[in-house]
């Protein structure tokens, strides 16, 4: 024996003739597997994996590192014998399948027939039917379930589908099926896709700008968690599935947080990737396979995958194919050629598919009809099952199920598996004789004309059976149940000492609104509910004490001792932390911001986020989440922190926000605040919870708070704390009157965030060197003001024959004198929008343009907002209303020092 091993140790490969190498390689290759088979025999796949895993640490160590392959071949993940049997009655299912492909279809063409161009998809939920027709009947959990209800992000342009089974359920009259995207008529119909803001009973989550719902969807699995783990919510079987189309997975946002979810753990996250290899265009990935593209990535990141390529009708060639061509095949077709098999049908497949003599053996007895049973596994509800059986049981990671589906299937001439289909809204009657005799339909000839929607009597057996499931397993879907108590906001007295003011102590805005923070968060009833949000800027901030106090959170709390543990302020990460500190990414954040602040309508919790952030990283950046939560109905405070564009100094062009509240407007639910005073940032909040937790109010808030020090001042005495709050409130209020009484000349000027005290200076120099009496207006919110002044507006062009209103801020100003003069670290278009409810022109000053490092002197003199501008500003208004001569004017620039030949900050 040690003499043939000896032999076989000095045996140099290189002196054999190749055929004895070809025996020497085939009898070692054979010895492996037969110790494989031992071993998996005796020791099961577990032992087997153990070995091979050893096996492949020895080769490392050897310097034999064994290629990385991200993926597995391309057939289905399950094996035949591991398929669950199916709970369900097939039959009866497909015939619902069906009339709710029949009705969904209906409803887009009828529409366009009445309205053209008006809109609608038939193709995405033609393709993803029987995925969700399985999840209805057997997965998902409504509301009734209580902990273990699911929560689901249906893709959006699949809704017609969604409204389709609903109508069957009779949730929706026929009425609103007929007017469908026709949501003014007398008789509204159903909103074009998933939007709470318009159907705040049934859409939870606004999936349809693609890429937000897949990223919202991790940052919900995970916000689940932080509230079962923080004893908020109690631990459930719920998961959240999210259906995500697979051209959606070209936008960064849908691939971006996938770590997240794998780092977090999250096995109450699943989902299902329809991959029906196309998009709008055309295909995903003609020249490649887009499933095994995202298998990769997701086996990169830590995710569970289960592919679900090939129907059952498969599986009987599979078992024929001993020598692995099949398999082989598969990896060869991309999706481009595959996709011609779907929009040619059988006799393509069985020339261009079976290419070898090996794959014709295969088929050789099977007739066209059988080829064409050769489906793609997701339209086969027995692998579907099978499938999110195994999702959901699947402990540790989250789960994406990849479903090849076709896009269009059934629509036949009219679009299946067509580089047009996405587009397809118009099927002619031809196409749809050829649809309902497809799926065998109960609509003559004579209806189709029509476009009958169809619905089986009440008690018949495709109701009863839908009902039956739908109740058993927890109510309707989708459905949004808003649920939480109504919240009384803190007393008066929690925020008592900000209206004292710092009594000549200098801090920053952020600094007063983080005081605010920590006082909120040692409220009774508040405190626990609060959840701070911070992408990587705590420090920033000056929040960091907050990581001691209140803890930061971790699904598995923290398996290190930290850097920092003899600090009294040490990094402290636990399984009940309350910060959701989420790394540098506003996007996340944001999807936590929206987690949390639909948590009232989602769990029942009045979770109150604040999401503080560097506030040129916000609408500017992540826009189209804001966007989002608006339509969500989303509460909470979005803070931008390091505000104004000369207020941060030294970080210049890509860091200083001066545009941030300008992009505040567009969100209709959005109450935009730059506020100056810690007083006026404690009136807000209070106002805002007042608001969004007592009223319930679907409103949230924006604030920016600056990093300027300087001394807060007391709430001023002249004004009545009711009269200061609604003036805060509501946007403006005389902060400082003038001193001086008896002049000729007078000026109003208008300052927000820390370019107050450049009007308060201002109004000083003003005084006492041009004898101007000024009053200085504190302007909380230019966009409260001007949205009340459009209301009125509109009010009043409405009802000529009542006694017209007036304006929040005309009824303020009316009686000012002298000239108004606005100043803020904002652009000027933001005071502009208020010029004409004022008695009187008004002159802006901003900063329109790139930033710059520089100090903040210098800023604000290249943005001309400084005091010696606003009094230019002013003297200037005064000339131009006759009250001063111009030449006053241009003595004082001259003594202001201000250069007239200076760059134009928006222009150089
Ligand atoms: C952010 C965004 N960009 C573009 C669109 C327009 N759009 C709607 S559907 C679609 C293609 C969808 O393809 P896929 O994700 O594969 O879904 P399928 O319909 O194939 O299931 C596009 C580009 C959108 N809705 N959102
Ligand atoms: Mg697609």
């Amino acid at each position: 024996m040690t003499d043939v091993l000896d032999e076989l140790l000095n045996l140099d490969r290189s002196q054999l003739e190749p055929e004895e190498l070809r025996e020497l390689n085939e009898t070692e290759l054979r010895e492996w597997l037969e110790s494989l088979d031992y071993v998996l025999a005796s020791g099961g796949g577990e032992r087997v994996k153990d070995i091979l895993q050893k096996l492949e640490q020895h080769a490392y160590k050897h310097g034999v590192p064994i290629p990385y392959n991200a993926t597995t071949p391309y057939i289905n993940t399950i094996a035949v014998e591991d398929q669950p049997e199916y709970p369900g009655d097939l039959e009866l299912e497909e015939r619902i399948t069906n009339l709710i492909r029949w009705n969904a279809m209906a409803m887009v063409v009828r529409a366009n027939k009445y309205s053209d161009g008006i809109g609608g998809h038939i193709a995405t939920y033609a393709s993803a039917a029987t995925l969700y027709e399985v999840g209805f009947n057997h997965f998902f959990r409504g509301p009734q379930a209580g902990p273990d209800a699911d929560l689901v992000f249906f893709q959006g342009h699949a809704s017609p589908g969604f409204y389709a089974r609903s109508y069957l359920e009779g949730r929706f009259p026929v009425e609103a099926m007929r007017n469908f995207r026709r949501e003014l008529q007398k008789e509204p119909g159903l909103s074009s896709y998933p939007h709470p803001w318009l159907m705040p009973e049934y859409w939870t989550f606004p999936t349809v700008s693609m890429g937000l719902g897949p990223l919202m969807s991790i940052y919900q699995a995970r916000f689940r968690r932080y509230l079962e783990d923080r004893g908020l919510y109690p631990s459930g079987r719920g998961k959240v599935w999210a259906f995500v189309g697979d051209g959606e997975t070209d936008e960064v946002e849908t691939l971006g947080g996938i770590r997240v979810a794998a780092r977090n753990k999250l096995d109450n996250l699943i989902w299902v990737v329809n991959c029906n290899l196309q998009r709008l265009d055309g295909p995903v990935y003609g020249n490649g396979k887009i499933i095994q593209e995202l298998e990769g990535i997701f086996r990169g990141a830590g995710w569970n995958v289960i592919k679900v390529a090939w129907g059952s009708k498969w599986d009987e060639l599979l078992a024929r194919d001993h020598d692995g061509v099949l398999a082989r095949r598969f990896e060869e077709m991309v999706d481009g050629e595959s996709q011609r098999y779907a929009a040619f049908g059988a006799p393509e497949l069985r020339d261009r598919f079976f290419n070898t003599p090996e794959l014709k053996k295969l088929i050789e007895d099977w007739s066209d009809d059988d080829i064409a049973q050769l489906n793609r596994g997701g339209h086969d509800p027995v692998k579907i099952y099978a499938a999110f059986q195994r999702a959901v049981q699947h402990r540790g990671s989250p789960t994406a199920i990849l479903f090849r589906t076709v896009k269009g299937y059934g629509m036949g001439e009219a679009g299946e598996a067509k580089n047009v289909t996405h587009q397809q809204k118009k099927l002619d009657i031809d196409q749809m004789k050829a649809f309902r005799d497809r799926f065998e339909l109960p609509v003559s000839d004579d209806e189709i004309t029509q476009y009958p929607f169809f619905r089986p009597e009440d008690d018949s057996p495709e109701l009863r059976y839908m009902l039956g499931r739908r109740e058993e397993l927890g109510g309707f879907l989708p459905a949004r149940h808003p649920k939480s108590e109504p919240l009384e906001p803190p007393e008066r007295e929690t925020f008592e000492e900000f209206m004292q003011g710092t009594e000549g102590r200098e801090v920053s805005t952020t600094m007063a609104f983080v005081s605010i923070l920590r006082k909120l968060l040692r409220d009774e009833a508040w405190g626990k509910l609060v959840v701070p949000i911070v992408p990587d800027e705590a420090r920033t901030f000056g929040m960091e004490a907050l990581f001691r106090q209140i803890g930061i959170y971790s699904n598995v709390g923290q398996l290190y001792e930290p850097v920092d543990r003899e600090n009294l302020l040490y990094y402290k990460e636990s399984r009940d932390g309350q910060i959701l500190e989420e790394g540098i990414t506003e996007a996340g954040s944001m999807a936590s911001f929206l987690a949390a602040g639909t948590a009232y309508a989602n769990y029942g919790v009045n979770a109150v986020p604040f999401f503080i952030y560097y506030s040129m990283f916000g609408f500017q950046r992540i826009g189209d989440f804001v966007w989002a939560a608006g339509d969500s109905r989303a509460r909470g405070f979005l803070v931008g922190g390091t505000a104004g564009r000369t207020t941060l100094a030294g970080e210049g062009l890509q860091h200083q926000d001066g545009h941030s509240h300008v992009l505040a407007y567009p969100v209709p639910n959005l109450l935009a605040y730059d506020p100056s005073f810690a007083y006026e940032i404690a009136i807000i909040v209070r106002e805002g919870l007042r608001r969004m937790y007592q009223q319930q109010d679907d409103v949230f808030y924006y604030l920016t708070v600056g990093n300027e020090n300087y001394a807060q001042p007391a709430a001023p005495e002249h004004l009545e704390r009711e009269a200061l709050e609604e003036g805060v409130i509501k946007g403006l209020y005389l902060f400082r009157p003038a001193s001086r009484k008896r002049s000729k000349l007078h000026a109003q000027l208008f300052g927000s965030g820390s370019i107050m005290n450049e009007a308060l200076e201002a109004q000083r120099m003003l005084e006492s060197d041009y004898k101007v009496a000024t009053d200085v207006w504190s302007v909380t919110s230019y966009k409260a003001l001007h949205v009340d002044a459009l209301e009125v507006d509109r009010f009043n062009r409405l009802h000529p024959d009542e006694e017209p209103r007036v304006p929040f801020v005309r009824q303020q100003l009316e009686d000012a004198k002298g000239v108004f003069v606005a100043a803020s670290d904002y652009m000027k278009i933001l005071p502009d929008a208020l010029a004409r409810h004022l008695p009187r022109p008004m002159v802006s000053l901003g900063t329109d343009g790139f930033g710059r490092s520089e100090a903040r002197d210098e800023l604000r003199d290249f943005f001309e907002v400084d005091a010696r501008h606003i009094v230019l500003a002013t003297l200037q208004a005064l000339a131009r209303e006759g009250e001063l001569e111009p030449s006053v004017v241009a003595k004082a620039r001259a003594d202001l020092g201000i250069d007239p030949d200076k760059p134009n900050p928006y222009v150089d």
